[in-house]
């Protein structure tokens, strides 16, 4: 049985894709243990409407992989809940953007398999009911301490059954960083611009904006030993990715607009403390993390 920490958008996607009766979600604290299963209305990518009702988990030990679909700030109050009543040999995949969240987790628990994805795939809730899967991506998987790295194929393996596009990467940093980068360049923007992905390239905010911010990104990129870190490219590759998802709301945005926490503290909020810490200045990441924070309840 797969356990799924956290029933928003993405641990739904999952739920649905996996086989029934494979997976099931733990539940919030605050969630009454005998509350109803998770029940949504599904839409694949060609628009097929399927009902989805997943249980909540009951017995820990049933357990076999941990998928964790909470936002970065919520994922190590969520494993603290929940790490001391399962196995120290089941392994826990981080689902999560961004950068920070992931090595907090390895931190804490430096001794169990954990595991990072990086992924592309989209999926949002147009109603608390409705769950639907919005764009196809991949996804990588791979080790974060060094005792996920023999399983890191198993896991890969026990995902396969969702038909999703999912690839073994034993080096999961620089695709974290690659994710990373994208957010970077494009949330933020669609947050405070209020707009979507592709209406950022003709404005003004953002044309000053992404050369700099380009270049503390990639300079950040080469002192923590990350390839491919060329300020030109990065900035090709955000530009590339807000025309191919020009249509779409981001994620920041999304969560700005619900008046919900943003993962800016992740995203350039990460990069800020990183600068900090390597004494590379990045007043733009400030700049950007500090408007963005303005937006948030
Ligand atoms: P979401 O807000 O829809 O879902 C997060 C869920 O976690 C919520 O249901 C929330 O109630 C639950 N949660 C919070 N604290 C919890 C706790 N203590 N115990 C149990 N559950 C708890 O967010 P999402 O869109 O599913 O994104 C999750 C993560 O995946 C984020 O880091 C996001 O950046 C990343 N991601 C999402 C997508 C996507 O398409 N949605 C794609 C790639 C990456
Ligand atoms: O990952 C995204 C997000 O919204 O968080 C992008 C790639 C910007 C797509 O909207």
């Amino acid at each position: 049985m797969i356990g799924i920490l956290g029933a928003g958008a993405l641990g739904r996607l999952w739920a649905a894709l996996l086989p029934e009766h494979q997976s099931c979600f733990l539940p919030r604290p605050d969630t009454d243990p005998a509350a109803s299963p998770v029940r949504y209305t599904f839409q694949n990518l060609d628009g097929k409407p399927t009902t989805i009702t997943r249980p909540w988990l009951t017995l820990p030990t049933d357990i076999s992989l941990l998928l964790v679909t909470t936002k970065a700030g919520d994922t190590v109050e969520a494993l603290d809940s929940w790490l001391p009543h399962i196995s120290s040999k089941v392994p826990v995949l981080l689902l999560q953007n961004g950068l920070g969240s992931q090595q907090a987790v390895a931190e804490h628990w430096p001794d169990r398999p954990i595991l990072a994805a990086s992924t592309t795939e989209g999926a949002n809730r147009p109603t608390p009911d409705q769950l639907k899967h919005a764009g196809q991506g991949d996804t990588w998987i791979g080790p974060l301490t060094s005792a996920a790295a023999p399983l890191t194929e198993r896991v890969v393996e026990s995902l396969q059954p969702s038909g999703l596009r999912i690839h073994c990467e034993q080096d999961i940093l620089p695709r974290l960083w690659q994710k990373l980068v994208i957010n970077a360049g494009i949330n933020p923007f669609t947050a405070l611009l209020n707009c979507p992905n592709g209406d950022i390239l003709d404005n003004d905010f953002f044309q000053q904006k992404i050369i700099p911010l380009c270049a503390e990104i990639a300079q950040l990129m080469s002192a923590e030993g990350i390839e491919g870190a060329a300020p030109e490219e990065l900035r090709n590759r955000i530009e590339n990715v807000a025309r191919a998802t020009a249509r779409n709301t981001s994620s920041m945005r999304a969560d700005t607009l619900a008046g919900r926490c943003t993962e800016i503290d992740f995203i350039n909020g990460y990069l800020v403390r990183l600068g900090q810490k390597l004494g590379i200045p990045t007043p733009v990441n400030q700049l950007l993390t500090h408007q963005v924070k303005q937006l948030s309840p």
